[in-house]
């Protein structure tokens, strides 16, 4: 479909196609364009912007990442479709591992999910082979799954479009995760240690060059961020856009 350059809500329209075709290439289930709609909902109650919270939030979630001895990337089926190219410079800047993991999990889904990262210069995608599987207790869901190289032994987690179930496992079995989700109520927002209350597609490229831009001296400071803190901030934006436009 041709979206023209002129239309207002261009931009929420390319990406909804980019997602689209990650559907028709294999990468997205369809209960993922329902999640896409659920986050394109909340994007226009935030002001389909990146607001000052989430780049707080940004900054906390670039300095752990570089900070961290073994940073892991979790990518499912979305995320891959939205964001291939940047979670590939993600990793080599942060020097972070990719991990497929999915919460409808399929063999032929994995690995056309771990084919677009290497087509977009991944070296090496893990969650594939299954001799690595390891299972994260206290879940039961087929993300429990995870690479013993990977997830399993990470200190530091990015894990966007998460659910919830698997972020409270994560955190029980004491792992720091950071996540992206749109909804500033949702479990994973409220149970992550970092959440970057934005869409992937503006935020990832945005912590790339966070994560860039960090100093050694930056890095040497203790972190100040407040997740809970940062959540009713995101909140209070929602308020605030709902009122101006009740009121206008
Ligand atoms: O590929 P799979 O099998 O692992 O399945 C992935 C989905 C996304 C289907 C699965 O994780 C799922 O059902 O997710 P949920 O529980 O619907 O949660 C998705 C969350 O991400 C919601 O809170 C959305 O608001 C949010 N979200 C959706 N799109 C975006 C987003 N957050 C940031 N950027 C987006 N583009």
């Amino acid at each position: 479909m041709l979206i023209p350059k002129t239309h207002p809500r261009a931009t929420s329209l390319y990406i909804r196609e980019k997602l689209v075709h990650g559907f028709r290439e294999g990468l997205v289930v369809e209960e993922g364009l329902l999640a896409h709609g659920r986050g394109e909902m909340f994007d226009y109650l935030i002001g389909e912007k990146t607001t000052k919270t989430s780049q707080k939030a940004i900054k906390a979630a670039a300095r752990a990442l570089l900070v961290a001895k073994l940073p892991v990337i979790s990518v499912n089926g979305n995320f891959a479709a939205l964001c291939a190219k940047e979670i590939v410079e993600l990793s080599k800047i942060t020097g972070a591992k990719i991990e497929v993991n999915l919460f409808y999990a399929s063999e032929k889904r994995k690995k056309a999910i771990a084919q677009i990262l290497k087509k977009n210069g991944a070296k090496e995608v893990l969650g594939i082979e299954s001799k690595f599987a390891k299972k994260i207790p206290k879940l039961d869901s087929a993300r429990r799954v995870v690479d013993k190289r990977g997830i399993f032994s990470a200190d530091v987690i990015l894990v966007p479009l998460e659910d919830g179930d698997r972020t409270i496992a994560l955190k029980k079995f004491g792992k720091d995760v950071i996540t992206f989700d749109l909804n500033p109520m949702s479990r994973t927002a409220q149970t992550a240690d970092i959440t970057i209350v934005d869409n992937v597609t503006r935020g990832m490229k945005i912590l790339i060059d966070v994560c860039k831009k960090l100093s050694k001296k930056d890095l040497e400071k203790k972190s100040k961020f407040d997740n809970k803190k940062n959540l009713k901030k995101s909140t209070l934006i929602i308020r605030k856009n709902l009122r101006r436009m009740a009121n206008a």
